[in-house]
Protein backbone atom coordinates (compact mmCIF):
# COMPACT_ATOMS: atom_id res chain seq x y z
CA UNK A 1 0.00 0.00 0.00
CA UNK A 2 1.40 3.48 -0.73
CA UNK A 3 2.79 5.25 2.14
CA UNK A 4 0.27 7.97 3.81
CA UNK A 5 2.48 9.39 6.19
CA UNK A 6 3.29 8.57 9.93
CA UNK A 7 -0.44 9.79 11.66
CA UNK A 8 -1.86 7.07 8.72
CA UNK A 9 0.43 4.07 9.83
CA UNK A 10 0.75 4.83 13.64
CA UNK A 11 -2.01 7.57 14.24
CA UNK A 12 -3.65 4.64 16.61
CA UNK A 13 -1.09 4.12 18.47
CA UNK A 14 -1.01 8.06 19.44
CA UNK A 15 -2.51 9.58 22.27
CA UNK A 16 -4.15 12.49 19.60
CA UNK A 17 -7.16 14.60 20.29
CA UNK A 18 -10.54 13.51 18.12
CA UNK A 19 -10.42 17.24 16.34
CA UNK A 20 -7.26 16.81 14.73
CA UNK A 21 -6.74 16.64 11.34
CA UNK A 22 -3.64 15.35 9.77
CA UNK A 23 -1.36 17.66 8.02
CA UNK A 24 1.82 15.66 6.44
CA UNK A 25 4.06 15.38 4.15
CA UNK A 26 4.65 11.82 4.07
CA UNK A 27 7.34 12.16 7.17
CA UNK A 28 8.95 9.24 8.66
CA UNK A 29 9.67 5.69 7.44
CA UNK A 30 13.45 6.58 7.48
CA UNK A 31 15.54 3.81 6.07
CA UNK A 32 17.99 2.27 9.14
CA UNK A 33 21.29 1.53 7.05
CA UNK A 34 23.72 -1.41 8.21
CA UNK A 35 27.01 0.04 9.13
CA UNK A 36 29.30 -2.46 9.06
CA UNK A 37 32.47 -0.55 8.08
CA UNK A 38 31.82 1.58 11.08
CA UNK A 39 30.99 -0.88 13.13
CA UNK A 40 34.46 -2.79 12.22
CA UNK A 41 36.28 0.65 12.88
CA UNK A 42 34.83 0.32 16.43
CA UNK A 43 35.98 -3.21 16.56
CA UNK A 44 33.63 -4.90 15.03
CA UNK A 45 32.06 -8.09 16.42
CA UNK A 46 28.69 -6.08 16.72
CA UNK A 47 25.58 -5.16 14.50
CA UNK A 48 25.49 -1.10 14.14
CA UNK A 49 22.17 0.64 12.50
CA UNK A 50 21.87 3.70 11.36
CA UNK A 51 18.06 5.37 11.34
CA UNK A 52 18.83 7.98 8.96
CA UNK A 53 16.53 10.82 10.08
CA UNK A 54 17.93 13.31 8.23
CA UNK A 55 16.03 11.73 5.02
CA UNK A 56 12.66 13.43 6.58
CA UNK A 57 11.17 16.13 4.23
CA UNK A 58 12.51 19.00 5.74
CA UNK A 59 15.65 17.17 6.34
CA UNK A 60 14.97 16.29 10.15
CA UNK A 61 13.89 13.90 12.62
CA UNK A 62 11.58 16.82 13.82
CA UNK A 63 8.75 16.30 10.85
CA UNK A 64 7.58 13.41 13.44
CA UNK A 65 6.53 15.71 15.96
CA UNK A 66 5.30 18.36 14.10
CA UNK A 67 3.21 16.45 12.04
CA UNK A 68 1.26 15.43 14.62
CA UNK A 69 1.59 18.80 16.83
CA UNK A 70 0.72 20.73 13.52
CA UNK A 71 -2.68 18.31 13.18
CA UNK A 72 -3.57 19.24 16.31
CA UNK A 73 -3.29 22.55 15.89
CA UNK A 74 -4.88 22.69 12.59
CA UNK A 75 -8.19 20.51 13.77
CA UNK A 76 -8.41 23.03 16.69
CA UNK A 77 -8.63 25.88 14.10
CA UNK A 78 -5.70 27.36 15.83
CA UNK A 79 -3.91 30.31 13.21
CA UNK A 80 -0.57 30.65 14.36
CA UNK A 81 2.38 28.44 15.64
CA UNK A 82 5.28 29.44 17.70
CA UNK A 83 8.54 27.91 18.86
CA UNK A 84 12.25 28.60 19.70
CA UNK A 85 14.84 26.57 17.99
CA UNK A 86 18.21 25.81 17.32
CA UNK A 87 17.11 25.91 13.55
CA UNK A 88 15.25 22.38 12.86
CA UNK A 89 12.64 22.83 14.44
CA UNK A 90 12.06 26.11 13.00
CA UNK A 91 12.20 24.92 9.68
CA UNK A 92 10.10 21.89 10.05
CA UNK A 93 7.14 24.01 12.34
CA UNK A 94 7.51 26.56 9.00
CA UNK A 95 7.29 23.50 6.34
CA UNK A 96 4.10 22.11 8.43
CA UNK A 97 2.15 25.56 9.47
CA UNK A 98 2.60 26.44 5.29
CA UNK A 99 1.06 23.24 4.15
CA UNK A 100 -1.87 23.37 6.56
CA UNK A 101 -2.15 27.19 5.53
CA UNK A 102 -1.48 28.69 9.32
CA UNK A 103 1.52 31.26 10.03
CA UNK A 104 4.50 30.71 11.76
CA UNK A 105 7.09 32.40 14.24
CA UNK A 106 10.27 31.10 15.12
CA UNK A 107 12.71 32.65 17.48
CA UNK A 108 16.41 31.75 16.85
CA UNK A 109 19.59 32.21 18.69
CA UNK A 110 21.22 35.31 16.86
CA UNK A 111 23.41 34.11 14.57
CA UNK A 112 23.68 30.57 15.70
CA UNK A 113 21.69 28.93 13.65
CA UNK A 114 22.90 26.68 10.71
CA UNK A 115 22.40 28.20 6.85
CA UNK A 116 20.57 25.16 5.69
CA UNK A 117 18.21 25.38 8.88
CA UNK A 118 17.54 29.33 8.31
CA UNK A 119 17.04 28.94 4.68
CA UNK A 120 14.35 26.20 4.96
CA UNK A 121 12.39 28.33 7.50
CA UNK A 122 12.54 31.42 5.28
CA UNK A 123 11.69 29.58 2.12
CA UNK A 124 8.69 28.26 3.94
CA UNK A 125 7.44 31.32 4.78
CA UNK A 126 7.90 31.73 8.63
CA UNK A 127 8.44 35.24 10.72
CA UNK A 128 11.70 34.46 11.46
CA UNK A 129 13.37 36.85 14.59
CA UNK A 130 16.58 36.60 15.75
CA UNK A 131 17.53 36.48 20.01
CA UNK A 132 20.02 38.02 20.90
CA UNK A 133 20.47 35.57 23.47
CA UNK A 134 20.30 31.52 23.88
CA UNK A 135 17.61 29.41 22.87
CA UNK A 136 16.71 28.79 26.28
CA UNK A 137 16.02 32.68 26.20
CA UNK A 138 13.75 32.33 23.05
CA UNK A 139 12.27 29.10 24.67
CA UNK A 140 11.08 31.13 27.82
CA UNK A 141 9.97 33.66 25.58
CA UNK A 142 8.01 31.68 23.56
CA UNK A 143 6.35 29.95 26.61
CA UNK A 144 5.29 33.94 27.87
CA UNK A 145 4.01 34.52 24.95
CA UNK A 146 1.89 31.29 24.41
CA UNK A 147 0.39 31.73 28.00
CA UNK A 148 -0.72 35.03 27.26
CA UNK A 149 -1.61 34.77 23.46
CA UNK A 150 -3.85 32.33 21.29
CA UNK A 151 -0.71 31.46 19.48
CA UNK A 152 -0.30 27.87 20.02
CA UNK A 153 3.51 26.55 20.90
CA UNK A 154 5.38 23.69 19.08
CA UNK A 155 8.32 22.86 20.86
CA UNK A 156 8.64 19.40 22.85
CA UNK A 157 6.79 20.76 25.67
CA UNK A 158 3.74 20.13 23.45
CA UNK A 159 2.74 17.45 23.94
CA UNK A 160 1.57 15.86 20.40
CA UNK A 161 5.58 16.50 19.37
CA UNK A 162 6.62 14.01 21.71
CA UNK A 163 3.55 11.71 20.65
CA UNK A 164 4.60 12.26 16.59
CA UNK A 165 8.05 11.61 17.70
CA UNK A 166 7.45 7.73 19.43
CA UNK A 167 6.96 7.04 15.66
CA UNK A 168 11.23 6.30 15.67
CA UNK A 169 10.65 3.81 18.01
CA UNK A 170 7.81 1.96 16.09
CA UNK A 171 9.51 1.49 12.84
CA UNK A 172 13.05 0.65 14.18
CA UNK A 173 11.15 -2.42 16.14
CA UNK A 174 9.24 -3.32 13.21
CA UNK A 175 12.11 -3.23 11.15
CA UNK A 176 14.22 -5.62 13.28
CA UNK A 177 11.59 -7.55 14.81
CA UNK A 178 12.88 -6.40 18.33
CA UNK A 179 13.86 -3.71 19.90
CA UNK A 180 18.03 -2.98 20.08
CA UNK A 181 20.43 -3.95 22.93
CA UNK A 182 21.35 -0.04 22.52
CA UNK A 183 20.16 3.00 21.32
CA UNK A 184 22.34 6.00 21.02
CA UNK A 185 21.43 9.71 20.09
CA UNK A 186 21.78 12.88 20.45
CA UNK A 187 20.44 15.15 23.56
CA UNK A 188 19.48 18.51 23.19
CA UNK A 189 16.50 20.10 25.00
CA UNK A 190 16.15 16.38 25.40
CA UNK A 191 12.12 16.25 23.65
CA UNK A 192 13.75 13.03 21.35
CA UNK A 193 15.44 10.73 23.96
CA UNK A 194 11.87 10.95 26.03
CA UNK A 195 9.95 10.14 22.99
CA UNK A 196 11.68 7.21 22.16
CA UNK A 197 11.91 5.99 25.68
CA UNK A 198 7.85 6.17 25.49
CA UNK A 199 7.80 4.67 22.54
CA UNK A 200 9.91 1.81 23.33
CA UNK A 201 8.26 1.03 26.17
CA UNK A 202 4.89 1.39 24.67
CA UNK A 203 5.41 -1.25 22.00
CA UNK A 204 7.37 -3.35 24.55
CA UNK A 205 3.51 -3.46 26.32
CA UNK A 206 1.82 -4.20 23.67
CA UNK A 207 4.13 -6.18 21.21
CA UNK A 208 6.70 -7.64 23.65
CA UNK A 209 9.69 -6.30 21.62
CA UNK A 210 11.50 -5.52 24.41
CA UNK A 211 13.45 -2.57 25.64
CA UNK A 212 17.06 -0.32 24.51
CA UNK A 213 19.75 0.93 26.61
CA UNK A 214 19.44 4.16 25.97
CA UNK A 215 22.79 5.91 25.43
CA UNK A 216 21.88 10.01 25.42
CA UNK A 217 24.67 11.95 23.81
CA UNK A 218 25.40 15.96 24.94
CA UNK A 219 27.77 18.02 23.93
CA UNK A 220 30.85 18.38 26.25
CA UNK A 221 30.14 22.90 26.43
CA UNK A 222 26.46 22.35 26.72
CA UNK A 223 26.19 19.24 28.95
CA UNK A 224 23.71 20.36 31.50
CA UNK A 225 22.44 16.68 32.16
CA UNK A 226 26.14 15.27 32.75
CA UNK A 227 26.85 18.19 34.76
CA UNK A 228 24.24 18.11 36.99
CA UNK A 229 23.26 21.65 36.67
CA UNK A 230 22.09 24.35 33.80
CA UNK A 231 24.93 25.93 31.84
CA UNK A 232 24.14 29.53 31.28
CA UNK A 233 26.18 29.81 28.48
CA UNK A 234 26.63 26.90 26.14
CA UNK A 235 28.83 26.32 23.27
CA UNK A 236 29.61 24.14 20.79
CA UNK A 237 30.00 23.46 16.97
CA UNK A 238 27.05 21.26 17.33
CA UNK A 239 24.51 24.14 17.66
CA UNK A 240 21.68 22.06 17.15
CA UNK A 241 22.32 21.12 20.60
CA UNK A 242 23.43 24.29 21.75
CA UNK A 243 20.70 23.83 25.24
CA UNK A 244 21.91 24.73 27.97
CA UNK A 245 18.33 23.63 30.56
CA UNK A 246 16.88 21.22 28.59
CA UNK A 247 12.67 21.58 28.84
CA UNK A 248 12.43 17.68 29.40
CA UNK A 249 15.68 17.40 31.22
CA UNK A 250 14.14 15.57 34.18
CA UNK A 251 12.60 12.92 31.27
CA UNK A 252 15.49 12.38 29.60
CA UNK A 253 17.55 11.29 32.94
CA UNK A 254 14.62 9.18 34.11
CA UNK A 255 15.06 7.23 30.07
CA UNK A 256 18.55 6.47 30.60
CA UNK A 257 17.92 5.27 34.83
CA UNK A 258 15.31 3.04 33.55
CA UNK A 259 17.07 1.73 30.45
CA UNK A 260 20.38 1.09 32.46
CA UNK A 261 21.92 3.38 29.98
CA UNK A 262 23.33 6.60 30.90
CA UNK A 263 24.01 10.74 29.32
CA UNK A 264 27.46 11.32 28.51
CA UNK A 265 29.27 14.22 26.91
CA UNK A 266 31.33 14.42 23.84
CA UNK A 267 33.74 16.99 23.00
CA UNK A 268 33.76 19.11 19.64
CA UNK A 269 36.20 17.73 18.55
CA UNK A 270 35.15 14.00 19.18
CA UNK A 271 31.92 14.86 17.49
CA UNK A 272 33.51 16.27 14.06
CA UNK A 273 35.66 13.05 13.88
CA UNK A 274 32.79 11.28 14.11
CA UNK A 275 30.68 13.11 11.81
CA UNK A 276 33.42 13.02 9.28
CA UNK A 277 33.96 8.99 9.75
CA UNK A 278 30.57 8.49 9.19
CA UNK A 279 30.71 9.95 5.59
CA UNK A 280 33.71 8.95 4.70
CA UNK A 281 33.20 5.19 5.70
CA UNK A 282 29.53 5.13 5.00
CA UNK A 283 28.24 7.49 2.60
CA UNK A 284 26.23 8.77 5.42
CA UNK A 285 26.55 12.59 6.12
CA UNK A 286 25.14 14.34 8.54
CA UNK A 287 25.13 17.51 10.45
CA UNK A 288 27.66 17.58 13.55
CA UNK A 289 24.72 17.28 16.27
CA UNK A 290 23.36 14.30 14.64
CA UNK A 291 26.74 12.26 15.08
CA UNK A 292 26.92 13.02 18.72
CA UNK A 293 25.36 9.46 19.39
CA UNK A 294 27.77 7.78 17.27
CA UNK A 295 30.57 9.68 18.68
CA UNK A 296 29.78 8.64 22.71
CA UNK A 297 29.18 4.93 21.45
CA UNK A 298 33.13 5.32 20.30
CA UNK A 299 34.06 6.98 23.76
CA UNK A 300 32.10 3.85 25.33
CA UNK A 301 33.33 1.32 23.22
CA UNK A 302 36.92 2.89 23.92
CA UNK A 303 36.72 3.23 27.56
CA UNK A 304 35.61 -0.22 27.97
CA UNK A 305 32.75 0.85 29.77
CA UNK A 306 30.06 -0.79 26.96
CA UNK A 307 30.76 -3.71 25.59
CA UNK A 308 29.38 -4.20 22.25
CA UNK A 309 30.08 -7.78 21.81
CA UNK A 310 27.11 -9.44 19.86
CA UNK A 311 24.91 -6.60 20.34
CA UNK A 312 22.85 -4.55 17.91
CA UNK A 313 22.97 -1.28 18.26
CA UNK A 314 21.04 1.60 16.60
CA UNK A 315 22.37 5.46 16.79
CA UNK A 316 20.18 7.78 15.50
CA UNK A 317 21.12 10.22 13.02
CA UNK A 318 18.64 13.38 13.29
CA UNK A 319 19.68 15.32 10.58
CA UNK A 320 21.13 15.78 7.17
CA UNK A 321 24.50 17.01 6.75
CA UNK A 322 23.30 19.65 4.63
CA UNK A 323 21.80 21.74 7.04
CA UNK A 324 25.18 23.10 8.13
CA UNK A 325 27.30 22.89 5.07
CA UNK A 326 29.50 25.82 6.63
CA UNK A 327 31.30 23.26 9.21
CA UNK A 328 32.87 21.49 6.28
CA UNK A 329 33.54 24.43 3.87
CA UNK A 330 34.80 26.86 6.15
CA UNK A 331 38.38 24.72 7.24
CA UNK A 332 38.84 22.90 3.60
CA UNK A 333 41.23 23.56 1.36
CA UNK A 334 39.78 25.34 -2.01
CA UNK A 335 39.49 22.69 -4.60
CA UNK A 336 41.92 22.78 -6.76
CA UNK A 337 41.32 24.53 -10.40
CA UNK A 338 43.03 22.97 -13.74
CA UNK A 339 42.56 24.11 -17.24
CA UNK A 340 40.08 22.56 -19.55
CA UNK A 341 42.61 20.51 -21.27
CA UNK A 342 42.88 16.28 -20.57
CA UNK A 343 46.86 16.56 -20.15
CA UNK A 344 46.16 19.22 -17.10
CA UNK A 345 43.28 17.01 -16.02
CA UNK A 346 45.88 14.07 -16.13
CA UNK A 347 48.73 15.65 -14.59
CA UNK A 348 46.49 16.42 -11.44
CA UNK A 349 44.64 12.70 -11.42
CA UNK A 350 47.49 10.48 -12.32
CA UNK A 351 50.76 12.24 -11.01
C1 LIG B 1 19.88 17.56 14.50
O1 LIG B 1 15.55 22.55 16.43
O2 LIG B 1 16.18 21.80 19.72
O3 LIG B 1 16.98 16.51 22.54
O4 LIG B 1 15.20 23.77 18.18
O5 LIG B 1 18.27 19.59 15.62
O6 LIG B 1 14.86 16.47 21.21
O7 LIG B 1 16.10 18.60 21.55
C2 LIG B 1 17.00 20.68 17.82
C3 LIG B 1 17.48 19.58 18.44
C4 LIG B 1 19.44 16.49 17.96
C5 LIG B 1 18.29 17.29 19.96
N1 LIG B 1 19.80 16.56 16.70
O8 LIG B 1 16.99 16.81 20.09
C6 LIG B 1 15.63 22.74 17.65
C7 LIG B 1 16.27 21.72 18.50
C8 LIG B 1 19.43 17.58 15.91
C9 LIG B 1 18.63 18.59 16.43
C10 LIG B 1 18.66 17.46 18.54
C11 LIG B 1 18.26 18.55 17.79
P1 LIG B 1 16.17 17.12 21.42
Amino acid sequence: MTYQGLLHKYGHLLDLPPHTQTVSLLEGNTPLIQADSLSRQLGGGFELFIKYEGLNPTGSFKDRGMTAAVSEAHGRGATTVICASTGNTAASAAAYAARAGLKSIVLIPQGKVAAGKLAGALAYGAQVIQIDGSFDDALTMVVQITNKHPICLVNSLNPYRIEGQKTSAFEICDRLGSAPDWLCLPVGNAGNITAYWAGFKQYNEVKSTGLPQVLGVQAAGSAPLVLGHPVEKPETVATAIRIGKPARGEQALQAAEESHGRIIAATDEQILHMQKTLATLEGIWVEPASAAGLAGLAIEIGNGTLNPKGKRIVAICTGHGMKDPDIITKDMQKPLIVPPKLEALEEVILG
